[in-house]
């Protein structure tokens, strides 16, 4: 299926043309019929000729037909947003009108770039000046050239021709189209109930594929809700691919729910935005046109209002960042329209979405460095251009930004620009060193407190980020002391005043012990030199001025033996004690080993533990171990 809107002025004949090609009635009111007038968005199809305009295809063409008057351009809009391609209508006997210029500048705008010009009431006018008009204005549109055909309604004079052109058309729209498969974004141009069925709404779905059965979320409420069955122009489908129209019967959702606007959209894979920056093409009739502080938006069958604010003032192409009244499912790079309905002329700009999420503008100057920043992005963004501003995006943000070429990720489903992730790979032992300079009785720097200091959104990219010189232990990094056997953990003596050989790393932080702790540590020592398995109690650490921070700094810097958080022995106690129970029979009791070590319960336990640990002893059932070497 393709879909086409008509476009152009009042009366022009394009509901006419539309009824003379698909036999069907587009305008669905009475109250249009009774006027003559075309008010809301009507809807009909034809079959397409088969190649070489021989007999009927199976190819059907789906037609948006919209009104002419200025009254109904939100309609216009609504019809026109979400079509690939458009049936250009001007009377041969009207020629171009105002609302001629105002379609055109909506469809160029839009950046439509299929479409055919129809001079219709030809039985009433030489068809030729209002072509030559209508081609000299469309030429240098996003329509840019296209095919002309005069045709009568009344007679039936062109509408074969027509019917080849659309053929032609039709053929350039499937030859365009990019084959990449897109998420679902339908966008609801009506609603209603019909008696047993429940709701129903229909709207043009531009791309994606949507299926019976399938699960959608109602924008902007995210409400999710169920298709149980769906149409394609009045036949039952299973499935749906765009370009179509298509009519959802939903469930789970009240009948008065849905309206014109609103969208249809696959779950996970839309923006919700509320606030966006854009690159906005002006006209080359008002290259810096004055905007009002507030907008209408368009995209697809929806608008909202929109403040504007203007992000640096460089020539060219003019960068904004919008705050939208009601949230919009977007990516990066859809097109958007910009009107201001209180203009007294045309005010209508077509911009590009390039940041459907963008950081806020904090600094002063913040908004000109962005309109810089967006400068040097290419037309549509990339998974790139994104990263380089946001620095670290979960892989969900840029699907949801419509971007699915993804680099590789850095941690879980993070994805970094390459040169900051470089800048923070390279930062980090800094900021560890840094930290343990400040605080040489931390064991390290918690990894928390790296991820504050690189302002990082996880942990998971701290630990991405460890390579090299640091290490990453027990939620700690620290800098790896590669000369760690010149501060021998044996043989170094409690020495305040040893130098630091390597800032911040482990061996400083023994030559770095404040002078009492160090005098503490070398107290204890003493003590056990006397009798080795007598480690300190807790009073006498508290009398000594040692905590459970100062016992981890000196057990890490190879000082002191900590087999419990409050216990500690003398460096060599391992070996010494697995040379005492090798005496005692295999194999033994805790009592058995508490008594041969001399030494109390309170030592004995963690002591034992620390040796099963370090599988220099081996636990059997029934509280007995062995030493694993015997
Ligand atoms: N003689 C002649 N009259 C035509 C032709 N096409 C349309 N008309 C007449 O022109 C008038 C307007 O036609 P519509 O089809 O309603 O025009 P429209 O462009 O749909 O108008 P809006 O929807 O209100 O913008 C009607 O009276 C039609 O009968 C034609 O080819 N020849
Ligand atoms: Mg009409």
């Amino acid at each position: 299926m393709h879909v086409v809107a008509t476009a152009g002025h009042v009366d022009h004949g394009k509901s006419t043309l539309v009824r003379a090609l698909t036999g069907m009635e587009p305008d669905r009111w009475a109250e249009e019929r009774r006027r003559g007038m075309t008010i809301d968005l009507g809807y009909a199809w034809m079959t397409l000729p088969g190649p070489d305009g021989g007999p009927a295809g199976s190819e059907q063409l789906a037609f948006v037909d919209v009104p002419g008057h200025e009254r109904f351009v939100p309609n216009m809009l609504a019809g026109l947003g979400p079509v690939p391609a458009v049936l250009f209508v001007v009377a041969a006997d009207g020629g171009w009108m105002p609302q001629s210029a105002e379609h055109l500048a909506a469809v160029d705008a839009l950046g439509v770039r299929h479409g055919l010009l129809v001079i219709t009431r030809s039985d009433l006018a030489d068809p030729g000046p209002a072509t030559r008009q209508a081609l000299a204005e469309i030429a240098p549109t996003s329509l840019g050239r296209v095919e002309a055909v005069a045709v009568s309604a009344v007679t039936g004079q062109g509408l074969d021709e027509l019917r080849a052109a659309l053929g032609r058309l039709v053929a350039a729209l499937r030859d365009s189209s990019s084959g990449i498969s897109q998420p679902a974004r339908l966008w609801i141009d009506r609603s209603f109930t019909i008696r047993g069925a429940g709701t129903v709404v229909t709207g043009t779905l531009p791309a994606g594929t949507v299926r019976d059965g399938q699960e959608l979320l109602l924008t902007p409420s995210s409400q999710p809700v169920r298709v149980r069955g769906l149409q394609a122009l009045g036949e039952p489908a299973d499935r749906v691919a765009g370009v179509a129209r298509v009519a959802l019967n939903l469930r789970g959702v009240p009948a008065d729910v849905p309206a014109r606007g609103m969208a249809l959209i696959e779950p996970g894979r839309w923006t919700l935005a509320t606030e966006l920056d854009v690159r906005i093409t002006p006209p080359a009739a008002d290259p810096q046109p004055k905007f009002p502080a507030e907008l209408l938006l368009h995209i697809g069958a929806a608008r909202t209002h929109t403040r504007l604010r203007l992000l640096g003032t460089t020539p060219g192409p003019i960068f904004a960042r919008l705050r939208l009244r009601d949230p919009l499912p977007l990516h990066a790079g859809d097109r958007v329209l910009l009107r201001d309905p209180g203009a007294a002329g045309l005010a209508i700009y077509g911009a590009t979405v390039l940041d459907p999420d963008p950081p806020p503008l904090a600094r002063r100057g913040a908004g000109a460095a962005a309109a810089a920043e967006l400068s040097a992005w290419p037309a549509v963004p990339t998974a790139a251009d994104l990263l380089r501003r946001h620095k670290l995006l979960r892989a969900a943000q840029l699907v949801a930004a419509g971007l699915t070429e993804l680099p590789a990720p850095v941690a879980g489903d993070w994805r970094a620009d390459p040169a900051h992730w470089a800048a923070l790979r390279a930062g980090l032992p800094a900021v560890v060193a840094d930290f343990c300079a400040k605080d040489p009785l931390a064991p390290g720097m918690p990894t928390e407190a790296a991820r504050a200091a690189l302002k990082l959104p996880s942990r998971d990219l701290v630990t991405a980020l460890v390579s090299g010189d640091i290490v990453q232990d027990g939620g700690y990094l620290r800098i790896f002391a590669r000369q760690a056997g010149d501060a021998g953990p044996a043989s170094a003596p409690a020495a305040a005043a040893q130098p630091a050989r390597n800032p911040g790393g482990t061996a400083s932080a023994a030559g770095r012990l404040p002078p009492n702790i160090a005098a503490a540590v070398q107290t204890v020592l003493d003590d056990l030199a006397r009798d080795p398995f007598a480690a300190p109690d807790t009073e006498r650490l508290r009398a000594l001025g040692l905590d459970a921070k100062a016992l981890a700094t000196a057990a890490r810097a190879g000082l002191l033996l900590r087999v419990a958080d409050l216990v500690v022995l003398a460096p060599g106690a391992a070996k010494r004690a697995a040379a005492t129970l090798a005496e005692l029979d295999q194999p033994f009791t805790t009592s058995q080993a508490r008594q041969a070590l001399r030494t109390s319960r309170r030592v004995a336990i963690p002591l034992l533990e620390y040796l099963d640990r370090a599988r220099i002893t081996e636990r059997l059932p029934g509280d007995l171990r062995r030493l694993r070497d015997s």
